[in-house]
């Protein structure tokens, strides 16, 4: 694996590249052309400027997060044919460029959601939290309001406010749209996308919905083992892949994660690797990373990263807010740097533990 960290560019981002180079054992960046909209192709100069500039701080670009899917390719609108094609186009810029990895989502109209982004916790940090009675105590059209009153003047990441702006087109958008329609449409792009993967090796990782289940009524797919064997199959081939997030599916209790990294051994092309801390099922916060302050055990998902050969870029997700740092939710520099040292040491470990089991294994 690699250490990563996420980086929105140096207009949108708090944190800089220089210390990002100074957090121990991170080596590349994840970051996007964070200020381009779903459907714009995204030109060579533009990605080659965005390279060089990752490059000369001494670090790589390790991946993209996220190249935006259309709404009208989610939603199989008539003129989806014509966002997929600017969708190829970018990803063939990409990998002329030498980029091999992307990250998407197909979820409708909202990214990952929250119901607070500053949850103070007993310790004085601030975390993104949710809860299931907030989401249906507001309406749909209100969230983008609430959801950026607490953003500390950043443009939170799948919340444009460009695509906010029509929330109530969006919606009429998905009027017709269950699951089984959006696994149909998420399969007629992925084929029509695989032939440029192909032949650029790009690895496609498909991010999880978040929270793992339908929110506004809206269908979510991306959100257990089964749909994800489901979405692999209807289109088997290895570029088709996921990130794997643990705290995106971890929101269901019900997903075993390192079950579920063990069932997509190859297919895992990148991962987020965060915990959360879980007052009722439908109540919980994002912690630290650490395994103690939340409610996942860290050192088995891990092992199972490791014992399943992932060597893809990793990353810490969502950080709290600490030390007095204002930055995007969840993307400050502090707590995501504690992430990604604690998750080195847990590898180390690991890989250290199973080199010494396998020496002895010779030996004996
Ligand atoms: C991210 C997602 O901040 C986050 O929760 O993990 O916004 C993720 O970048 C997108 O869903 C991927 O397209
Ligand atoms: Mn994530």
């Amino acid at each position: 694996m690699e250490m990563t960290f996420r980086w929105y560019g140096s207009k949108a981002d708090t944190v800089t590249l220089e210390q990002i180079r100074q957090i121990p054992g991170v080596t590349g960046v994840i970051t996007t052309l964070y200020d381009t909209q779903p459907g714009e192709v995204w030109s060579r100069e533009r990605i080659r400027g965005m390279k060089r500039e990752v490059e000369e701080a001494g670090l790589h670009i390790a991946g993209i997060e996220s190249v935006n899917v259309h709404d009208a390719i989610k939603t199989g609108a008539p003129e989806r044919d014509d966002y997929i094609d600017r969708y190829i186009e970018t990803l063939e810029n990409l990998g002329k460029e030498d980029i091999h990895l992307v990250c998407y989502n197909f979820m409708p109209v909202f990214d990952w959601t929250r119901t607070e982004l500053a949850r103070r916790r007993p310790d004085g940090s601030t975390v993104l939290a949710y809860t299931q009675e907030a989401i249906d105590a507001i309406r749909s059209e209100e969230m983008f309001a609430a959801i950026t009153a607490d953003a500390n003047g950043s443009v939170l990441p799948g919340w444009e406010p460009e695509r906010m702006e029509h929330i109530r087109e969006l919606f009429a958008m998905y009027r017709d749209i269950d699951e089984e329609k959006l696994f149909e449409n998420l399969a007629y792009f992925l084929r029509r996308i695989m032939p440029v993967c192909d032949e650029y090796g790009i690895n496609m990782a498909i991010h999880p919905d978040d929270p793992a289940w339908s929110v506004f009524g809206l269908p979510r797919i991306i959100t257990n083992q089964e749909n994800i064997l489901r979405m692999m199959r209807m289109v088997d081939n290895p570029h088709n892949g996921v990130t794997f997030c643990s705290g995106s599916y971890g929101t269901n209790l019900e997903n075993d994660l390192p079950g579920m990294i063990r069932a997509l051994k190859g297919r895992i092309h990148f991962a987020h690797v965060r915990n959360l801390k879980f007052h009722s099922p439908t109540n919980f916060e994002e912690s630290a990373h650490l395994s103690s302050d939340g409610s996942f055990d860290m050192y088995e998902i891990m092992r199972a990263l490791y014992e399943t050969g992932f060597d893809g870029p990793i990353r810490p997700d969502h950080g709290r807010m600490i030390w007095g740092e204002t930055a995007m939710p969840g993307y400050g520099l502090y707590d995501r740097a504690l992430g990604a040292a604690y998750l080195n040491g847990l590898w180390e470990a690991i890989e250290k533990a199973a080199r010494r089991e396998r020496g002895e294994a010779e030996r004996s």
